[in-house]
């Protein structure tokens, strides 16, 4: 565990390179001065400062190094069993008012809590190294690059930020001199990784976030969550952008012909999956390449959307991950990848349910217990992830590190719903795509505490991320809307329909491609579609079915069928989020469920 590590002693030439900007300097000392770490280590992000960390790591059981045979220079990471996801009842967004923060986020007073949390931190750290971590946000170059400090007293978070950030000098270089830069200010202390001590709180005024007592990748890797969303968020609407939990992806025909793609679906309903998507052989020579799998962060020029992710690296859900499933995230993580909460095998291999091949015949389980196939317990927690560098896939789009981003031909909201949704349908318009994304919903999985397979509203799949009042920020969406002279059209996915005895009804993964090629197909116009009371539906002879042996004609027509009972109820769920969100819905998306309704009538 963890928390029992000391203070680390780095030799000379590593940790001590201090950045020059008296605002951090000030701000870190202000930490040190609370928390009274044993030492400070200032990170740059140079390979030899990694090699070092990895070992101390090795060397103080926070990591335990796989087979460098069978997976070069990767370790696996155990957390605490009771620390193994996002803790939602313990987020909070800290404004000065109730309201700014909104009816989905639980508030808090911005002083109150900082005196909470700095009684908490105070002494934290003693006989603990505290790292600095300066990081960026967004390709080097880019207008929407930020610049954010983690201080952090685990040594497993610096390792992973740097794979999931552009950590070190390009981030003090990018930041500079000025005492004025915008940067945010992040603090995590892993205390005593007890869930009564454990808060995520954002000061969206302040540019700044303070985490503590979780080790768990979404609490307390402070760049992607709590920077690129939550505070993202807050951020993008203050400044005309926006900043979403969507996958960034390109595809291009044979014809070389590309459009790029965004995609928000839930926390573990595909998204890696979608972005790494490999066309079936029915598409020779279509290609699908990656800019993100997770955020994006989107401005408007020239009236269209173009896009960035902001991160570096890729945090996946492990178990379901094999190269049936996805080969390219297979591949992704079969070198310099730190595993969290897998299976450990005799051999000092990772392994996972789902994975290729036979279960081992013993293996040590995300807990650190004796494991066999007869074991009723799971041998990896069912959110174990992977933290593995964006460079290591294999299909990385060439335009990721462009600062402008790719332009954007559509947006697809989805979700996981074994019911309702078909396969998929069109927006009438923006402001109509904006209710969809207002409305959706999905069943509940493991990335977040609580029960799993309940369907829950979750907004564009920002509703643990919306770093602000979620009525202002459909306003927002709509605003953006009225910007864009050649918006991207607006799609709604849903993979995982099921028939009545529970078999899901669509293969998913690579045949996905065949939505893809209609919903490419209609951002050219080139593709038909029934109109039905929920947008554009693809007639089973608009969408591309050949060698799809495994969808017969009365599952296909399943999957497309928009079914009335199924709608109402549908609708009656959509006024019934409204409701509970107290008076904040944008009058223009009410009038869209009217509108629904009149049609399903
Ligand atoms: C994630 C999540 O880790 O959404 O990306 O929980
Ligand atoms: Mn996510």
């Amino acid at each position: 565990m963890e928390k029992l590590a000391p203070a680390i002693a780095p030799p000379p030439g590593i940790g001590d390179r201090r950045p020059s900007n008296k605002a951090v300097l000030d701000w870190v000392q202000s930490v040190a001065q609370l928390t009274q770490p044993e030492n400070i280590f200032w990170c740059d992000g140079s390979e030899q400062e990694n090699d070092f960390l990895f070992g101390e790591a090795g060397r103080l059981n926070v990591l335990i190094k796989l087979n460098e045979r069978k997976l070069p220079r990767s370790y696996l990471h155990r957390s605490n069993a009771n620390d193994v996801a996002r803790v939602e009842q313990f987020t909070f967004i800290c404004t000065p008012t109730k309201e700014e923060a909104g009816p989905t986020n639980n508030w808090t007073e911005p002083a109150e809590t900082y005196q909470k949390l700095h009684r908490l931190l105070k002494g934290a750290m003693r006989g603990r190294t505290m790292f600095v971590v300066p990081y960026i946000m967004g390709p080097a170059d880019s207008p929407l690059t930020k610049v954010g400090f983690e201080l952090t007293d685990s040594i497993y978070v610096v390792l992973s930020m740097r794979i999931m950030t552009r950590m070190g000098k390009v981030a003090l270089e990018r930041l500079g001199e000025s005492t004025r830069a915008e940067w945010n200010r992040g603090v995590h202390s892993l205390l005593d990784v007890s869930p009564e001590r454990r808060f995520i709180a954002h000061f969206p005024q302040d540019n700044a976030i303070i985490s503590v007592g979780s080790g768990y990748g979404g609490n307390v890797l402070l760049s992607k969550k709590c920077l690129a969303l939550r505070i993202g968020s807050y951020l993008a609407r203050k400044q005309g952008w926006m900043a979403e939990h969507m996958l960034i992806l390109g595809i291009e025909s044979p014809q070389g012909q590309k459009h790029y793609v965004a995609a928000a679906f839930p926390s573990a309903c595909g998204k890696t999956n979608f972005a790494m998507l490999i066309p079936p052989s029915h598409f020779a020579g279509w290609k699908v390449t990656t800019v993100g799998d997770d955020i994006a962060w989107m401005q408007i020029r020239d009236g269209r959307l173009w896009a960035v992710n902001p991160e570096n690296g890729y945090f996946g859900v492990v178990p379901g991950t094999s190269y049936k499933s996805n080969p390219n995230a297979m591949r992704s993580i079969e070198h310099d990848t730190i595993y969290t909460n897998v299976a450990l095998t005799d051999d000092g291999d990772a392994w996972w349910e789902g994975k290729d091949g036979a279960p081992p015949a013993h293996a040590v389980d995300w807990r650190g217990n004796d494991w066999t196939p007869a074991s009723k317990e799971k041998a990896a927690h069912p959110n174990s992830r992977f933290a593995t560098p964006m460079r290591n896939n294999p299909v990385l789009d060439p335009h990721v590190e462009d600062g402008d981003g790719v332009p954007i031909s559509a947006i697809i909201f989805g979700g996981r719903r074994s019911d309702t949704m078909p396969l998929v349908f069109q927006a009438f318009d923006w402001e109509h795509g904006v209710y969809i994304g207002a409305t959706m919903a999905s069943e509940t999985t493991a990335a977040a505490t609580g029960a799993v397979g309940r369907v829950r509203r979750d907004p564009m799949a920002m509703l643990p991320f919306c770093g602000y009042n979620i009525g202002n920020y459909f306003r927002h969406w709509l605003e953006m809307g009225k910007r864009l002279t050649n918006p991207p059209l607006i799609f709604h996915v849903n993979w995982f329909r099921k028939s009545p005895n529970g078999q899901f009804l669509w293969p998913g993964f690579g045949e996905n491609m065949r939505v893809l090629k209609w919903i490419i197909d209609r951002s050219e116009n080139s593709a038909g579609a029934s109109e039905s009371a929920i947008g554009y539906v693809p007639r089973a002879r608009d969408l591309d079915l050949n060698e799809l042996p495994s969808v017969s004609t009365e599952q296909m027509a399943t999957l497309l069928s928009v079914n009335a009972d199924e709608w109402r109820n549908e609708l009656a769920g959509h006024g019934k989020f409204f409701d509970s969100l107290g008076g904040v819905v944008p009058g223009e998306l009410q009038k869209q469920r009217e509108k629904l309704a009149e049609r399903l009538s």
